[in-house]
């Protein structure tokens, strides 16, 4: 293995719509290598999906886990042909993210596989249906578990119960409603399942060669862990256990972000070049990663707050909170063994992206909206929308879209219509942070969306707040989009010895452009009609 200078770092991403990753040198604070397997433009034919999921009716949402294993063996062919075989060998700390809350039912013939595959085959064509006791994984879209989420509420004595012992209400996209829905539509496969991993722990699983535990920034997402131990909460797994018996020995242990928990596998080593030396830890969520991958941490850590605009848009921070009595926040676990609150929107990209298409057609580009945005006048002359396409995460429409339109919008106007998704969409996300006091002057933002400066200045006027893009390590160029591949790295890098305070400055520079809002005025009357027709809408729970 080469010194400390040559020791290479792999981030990976297995996120809704992509899988990404980044290879650092932490030494040379350098960006070696990223990549990234687009599901839809790739495999979506193979796997039936649209962008990276299927809806099954009923406000089911599911992804086949098979298709983020063949998204990695194509990720991992293409780093060994791009940076090559040396460099490949140079990697010595493995670790990723997953999309949140998403879980997958392994049988007990999937440990035995995956102890010994062959290396000639991708893994996917080894992992056959019988690995599998649910073909289909429920993902973080997914609300159909609305009456699990009651059963929660009845055997935990209410929602705020819930909430003080797992850092976030019962949610329906939560791991252990979507489990207990499975437990009680489906017991026999319940019974066959040995394993429940998380996205994030099943590809970890895949670089171990073994079932891989799960990491507490993520285990926070399953309403199955303890907010102040990080172990799983017993007295919870207890009351439920008449419907989802034997849960504990189905779940991983839980081990911290930055641990190293073992080798990368012989077949890792054999199919894709990497040294037997390397050392892979825990596979954390996509939002903890990408909050270290912003350069959010250390003593300054509170106050710092980030938007991502991907699939979902998300705000979060670091915070001392321990729960969200609103109900809207979740905390979840931080590398840096604190925690974050986080609010997540769902109609993030792809309600945008379905007025695009529903107003511009289907083969509109962003150029075409951004057109129509900078010829529509700021606040839309008072118009507005309730923007939930799809239902809504925050607030929580119940599995339910709402849109509805305010102020004389008509739905047969495109240009106001493409402009009200924008402003609507951060009149929101502004509406539920003053709800929780939060009022932050600087944000960072990152994402697929963050590309889009348009987009930003109506985020910072709306939102009356600085946006801050942090520049890729010089030799990458360019704004950083993919923070949580990033993050992981950084948080991998840490293992090496250096300190994640060290690794923020190296590759989490602020020093690159900002939006400063220069219209936040012209919004006002806007904020107040849209918490009206919000809170018309909305009965508040605290
Ligand atoms: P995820 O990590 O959730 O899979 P990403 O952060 O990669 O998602 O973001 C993907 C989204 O970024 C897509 O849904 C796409 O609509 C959006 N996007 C990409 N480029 C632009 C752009 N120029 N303007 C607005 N949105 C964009
Ligand atoms: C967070 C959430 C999403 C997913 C997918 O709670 O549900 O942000 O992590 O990105």
């Amino acid at each position: 293995m080469g010194s400390n200078r040559e020791q290479l770092v792999l981030g990976l991403n297995s996120s809704t719509q992509s899988f990404s990753g980044t290879v650092i040198n932490p030494a040379q604070g350098s960006i070696i290598w990223a990549g990234r397997v687009n599901f839809a433009e790739e495999l979506g034919s193979k796997y039936g999906i649209g962008s990276g999921f299927i809806e099954r009716g009923n406000g089911v949402v599911v992804a086949p886990p098979l298709m983020w294993l063949e998204a990695l063996d194509l990720l991992l062919q293409r780093l060994r042909e791009s940076i090559g075989e040396t460099e490949v060998t140079n990697i010595t700390r493995i670790t990723g993210a997953g999309q949140q809350h998403g879980t997958v039912y392994l049988s007990g013939e999937a440990g035995e596989i995956l102890r010994n595959p062959d290396a000639n085959r991708p893994l996917h064509a080894q992992l056959g249906a019988n690995c599998f006791t649910r073909s289909e994984s429920p993902i973080w879209m997914d609300s159909s578990t609305g009456s699990q989420c009651r059963i929660f509420e009845e055997r935990l004595g209410g929602r705020l119960n819930v909430a003080v012992r797992t850092g976030s209400v019962a949610m329906e996209r939560f791991s252990g409603p979507q489990i207990l829905k499975f437990a009680m539509e489906s017991p026999d496969d319940y019974t066959r399942t040995a394993h429940i991993a998380l996205i994030s722990s099943f590809i970890c699983g895949m670089f171990l060669g073994e079932l891989a535990p799960t990491e507490p920034g993520d285990g926070a997402g399953m309403n199955l862990m303890n907010i102040e131990t990080f172990e799983w909460d017993k007295t919870i797994i207890e009351a439920l256990s008449d419907y989802a018996p034997q849960l504990s020995a189905k779940l991983p242990k839980i081990s911290p972000a930055c641990s190293e928990i073992g080798p990368v596998s012989e077949f890792m080593c054999a199919r894709y070049g990497f040294s037997p030396r390397a050392c892979v830890l825990p596979f954390s969520g996509d939002n903890p990663d990408s909050l270290l991958g912003m350069g959010v941490t250390g003593r300054d850590a509170s106050g710092q707050i980030v938007l991502s605009l991907g699939t979902s848009d998300t705000i979060f921070g670091a915070t001392d909170r321990a729960f969200d009595p609103s109900g809207s926040g979740s905390i979840f676990g931080f590398a840096d063994g604190g925690r974050m609150l986080l609010l997540c929107f769902r109609n993030g990209s792809l309600a945008r992206e379905k007025v695009k298409s529903h107003y511009l057609g289907t083969d509109a580009n962003w150029k075409d909206f951004v057109s129509v945005l900078k010829r529509t006048p700021r606040a839309n002359g008072g118009r507005f929308m309730l923007p939930f396409f799809a239902p809504e995460i925050t607030p929580n429409t119940e599995n339910r879209s709402l849109v509805q339109r305010y102020g004389g919008l008509d739905d047969s106007d495109g240009p106001a219509n493409i402009r009200a998704v924008v402003e609507s969409q951060f009149l929101n996300i502004g509406y539920h942070l003053a709800a929780l006091q939060m009022r932050p002057k600087t944000i960072r933002v990152t994402g697929g969306a963050a590309v889009n400066r348009e987009i930003l200045q109506i985020a910072a006027d709306v939102l009356d707040a600085e946006l801050m893009l942090l520049s890729a390590p010089s030799n990458a160029g360019g704004i950083v989009t993919d923070s949580v591949s990033l993050g992981a790295a950084l948080r991998g890098a840490s293992s090496l010895g250096f300190s994640l305070e060290t690794l923020s400055e190296r590759f989490c520079s602020t020093n690159s452009e900002r939006i400063v809002p220069q219209n936040a005025s012209d919004y006002e009357v806007l904020r107040s009609a849209y918490a009206a027709a919000l809170s018309d809408r909305f009965v508040r729970y605290d």
